[in-house]
C-alpha cells in the first residue's frame, strides 16, 4: 500500500497509526502542499485532502474511510469494538474528533507557531508556509479563541483517559487512534503540556502500540 501524505499532517498521522496498529507494510509519498492538488484530483474525483491510501484494488481518500477500509481488509487486530453499543460510541467519538477537534487543534497549533512558538522554526520558508495555512483556513484571533474553548471542553470529555488506557471498552479503538493523532500537535505547546500531562502520556503509549514515531514535542 502507498500512503499519499503531508509529513506534518495530523490527519496523515491518524492513517499511519492505523496502518501501524494493523502491522501493515506500506510506503509513503510526501506531497508538496499546493502541488498536491495536481496529484490528488484525478485520483479522488475531486477530493483535494491528504491522506489518500493507494491499495492494490482501491484508492481511498479521507482518514476515516481509510480506517474503515483497513478494518475490512485486515480484520485482526481489530480497532472496532465488538459490541454494538461500544462500536457506535467509538465511531461517534472518531467522527467528532475528526470533524471538530482536529480542526480546532489546527487553529490553535498554527496560531502558536506564528506567535509564541515562532522560535520552533523561525526560518523564512517555515513562516511562509504557516502564513499560507493561516490564510487558507482563515485562522483569525476570534476563531482561535473559539477553537481553544472547544479543545478545553473536549479535554473534559476525554478526561477519562486519565484513569483508563482506552476511551471505549478495554481495547484500543478508532476513538483512541483519532484522539492520539488529532491532539498530537498540542505536544509542542507548553501550556497544554503543563495542564494535561495525562493526555501526552496516553499519546505516547498509543504511538508505541501502533509502532509509530512519536510526534514533535514528545520525541
Ligand atoms: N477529514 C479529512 C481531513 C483531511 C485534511 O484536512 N487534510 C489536510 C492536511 S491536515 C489537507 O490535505 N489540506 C489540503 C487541502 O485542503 O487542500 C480526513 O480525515 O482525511
Amino acid at each position: 500500500m502507498l500512503l499519499l501524505q503531508f509529513s506534518t499532517s495530523h490527519y496523515c498521522r491518524k492513517a499511519r497509526l492505523a496502518l501501524g496498529y494493523k502491522g501493515i507494510d506500506y510506503q509513503v509519498e510526501n506531497l508538496t502542499p499546493g502541488l498536491h492538488i495536481l496529484k490528488l484530483s484525478p485520483l479522488t474525483k475531486g477530493l483535494t485532502t491528504v491522506p489518500v491510501l493507494m491499495a492494490a484494488d482501491e484508492i481511498i481518500a479521507d482518514s476515516t474511510a481509510i480506517l474503515k477500509y483497513l478494518e475490512k481488509v485486515v480484520p485482526f487486530p481489530s480497532f472496532v469494538p465488538a459490541g454494538e453499543k461500544e462500536k457506535n460510541q467509538a465511531w461517534l467519538l472518531e467522527d467528532w474528533l475528526d470533524e471538530s477537534i482536529g480542526v480546532a487543534t489546527r487553529f490553535v497549533y498554527y496560531d502558536y507557531r506564528a506567535g509564541e512558538g515562532k522560535a520552533i522554526d523561525p526560518s523564512l520558508s517555515s513562516q511562509i508556509i504557516i502564513k499560507i495555512v493561516r490564510q487558507q483556513y482563515k485562522i483569525t484571533p476570534a476563531r482561535v479563541k473559539l477553537a481553544e474553548e472547544r479543545l478545553e471542553n473536549a479535554l473534559k470529555i476525554l478526561e477519562y483517559w486519565q484513569d483508563q488506557p482506552y476511551l471505549v471498552g478495554d481495547k484500543l479503538s478508532v476513538a483512541d487512534i483519532a484522539a492520539t493523532a488529532l491532539l498530537s500537535p498540542l505536544a509542542l505547546i507548553p501550556s497544554y503540556r503543563q495542564k494535561y500531562p495525562w493526555l501526552f502520556a496516553r499519546i505516547g503509549e498509543i504511538h508505541q502500540q501502533c509502532r509509530e514515531k512519536l510526534p514533535p514535542g514528545l520525541n
